[in-house]
């Protein structure tokens, strides 16, 4: 495979495998960088973002730990802002898995299309969208994303091409897969990434997708997001085949893994399986990566054992690409000090300025739900009934009366 960083050949993962080595392993089969055997891509990457990187090595990899805190930064206030009940609903956060975050938005072009589960802040903000904007829709203001409507899992910006944010388990994977297909139909060479969480790979929808995509040739990347947990439930204790990555072959559908807490190699990886995509030939990428928190804010995470929590404390992949950076001179102590200022400032603006958005007006609730107008539409409030009322008493009689049958 060709490195986007360095212009010299490698596989997915080397020459980051002593910060990868470094970290205990939650099982060694979940780590390791890995192909299914179908797997074979000879495809030139292309990519705006790879063309800059090669340009500038120490610069892109500063950016990507630069992003990284970035990310970090906006979910821990994010979270202070929950417990400060200035964002409602559901929120559920990036903590551990900024590096796949990072890597995987900066393979997309800008004419790509994203589609997510509901842990997708960071996604958002990475694909190019004002962070302001994605803390304001977090705190349900008319400046946020979906205009203050969407919240936290509901976030859609055609601008930027995030077709959503979705809160049911695997809803983004047929409409990813129809997109796809959209393309396809229009004979276009934009590609739409979906991503989904390791617990989603199980569900019907999923296996539903990738034999479509596969039978037709879709321009789609899947990216599992593997970070061990679909809520409280291992991947060990809810798939029968925990290298979560081997489905693609039940498919024939090229497939990898790759360590999630290298935003390199996460980069490369997805650049690979993006061109392969963009060929008409879908892919299955797994990012092995850990979730430091709960499964959402309000989530304790009890189901952890001591044992778990303990390595988890060692488990972070900024520390540890921080840590690799300095130790090969592109990263000190000011440079990293300098960062944090400025992520600093960054969060702060975008926290006031979310503060500061107003309300939306409740009779804009419904304006936004569909992208054309909809006959059907109840456009009915919260509280009001879900039919109108009878325009008769609702007696058995009248029910007969209706039919014209009596009883
Ligand atoms: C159809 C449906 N069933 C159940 C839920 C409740 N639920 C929300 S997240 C989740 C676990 C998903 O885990 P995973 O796919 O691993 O993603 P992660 O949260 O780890 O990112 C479940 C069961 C839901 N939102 N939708």
């Amino acid at each position: 495979m060709v490195s986007l960083l360095s212009g010299a050949a490698h596989e997915v993962g080397e020459g980051y495998a002593m910060a990868s080595q470094a970290r205990p392993r939650r099982s060694a089969s979940q780590t390791s960088p890995a192909k299914s055997p179908a797997v074979e891509n000879t495809v030139p990457v292309k990519n705006t973002a790879q063309d800059q990187a090669a340009g500038d090595r120490d610069g892109q990899l500063r950016q990507f730990y630069r992003d990284m805190v970035l990310v970090r930064r906006f979910e821990e206030r994010a979270a202070r802002a929950y417990t400060e009940a200035l964002i409602g609903g559901y929120c559920h956060l990036n903590l551990g898995e900024e590096a796949a975050v990072v890597g995987l938005m900066a393979a997309l072009r800008p004419t790509d299309y994203l589609f997510t589960n509901y842990r997708e802040h960071g996604y958002a903000i990475m694909r190019g969208i004002d962070p302001k904007r994605v803390m304001a829709e977090l705190y349900g203001r008319v400046d946020g994303v979906s205009k203050g409507w969407g919240g936290s899992m509901h976030m859609f910006d055609i601008t930027h091409r995030l077709l959503g944010g979705y809160g049911i388990v695997g809803g983004q994977l047929p409409l990813a897969t129809g997109a796809a297909l959209a393309i396809d139909y229009r004979g276009g060479d934009e590609v739409v990434m979906c991503t989904l969480g390791d617990g989603t790979a199980a569900i019907g929808a999923f296996h539903e997708t990738l034999n479509i995509a596969a039978l037709w040739k879709l321009p789609i990347v899947y990216v599992i997001i593997n970070n061990g947990l679909g809520m409280g439930t291992t991947v060990e204790k809810s798939s029968a085949e925990p290298d979560l990555y081997k489905r693609g072959t039940a498919y024939r559908m090229e497939s990898a893994r790759v360590d999630g807490f290298d935003p390199v190699a996460v980069y490369e990886a997805a650049a690979e399986a993006i061109a392969s995509a963009r060929e008409g030939k879908p892919y299955l990428l797994e990012v092995v990566t850990e979730r430091l928190r709960g499964h959402s804010v309000v989530d304790p995470a009890k189901y952890r054992t001591a044992e778990e929590v303990e390595r988890l404390k060692h488990e972070d992949p900024i520390q540890i690409f921080g840590a690799k950076l300095t130790a090969d001179g592109v990263l000190d102590a000011d440079k990293i000090a300098a960062i944090e200022a400025e992520v600093a400032a960054i969060v702060s603006e975008v926290a006031d300025f979310a503060a500061n958005s107003p309300h939306p007006d409740v009779s804009t609730l419904f304006d936004y739900t569909y992208a054309t107008p909809v006959p059907n539409d109840s456009r009915r409030l919260p509280g009001q009934p879900l039919f109108d009322p009878l325009p008769f008493p609702a007696t058995a009689d009248a029910g007969a009366s209706v039919s014209g049958v009596t009883a």
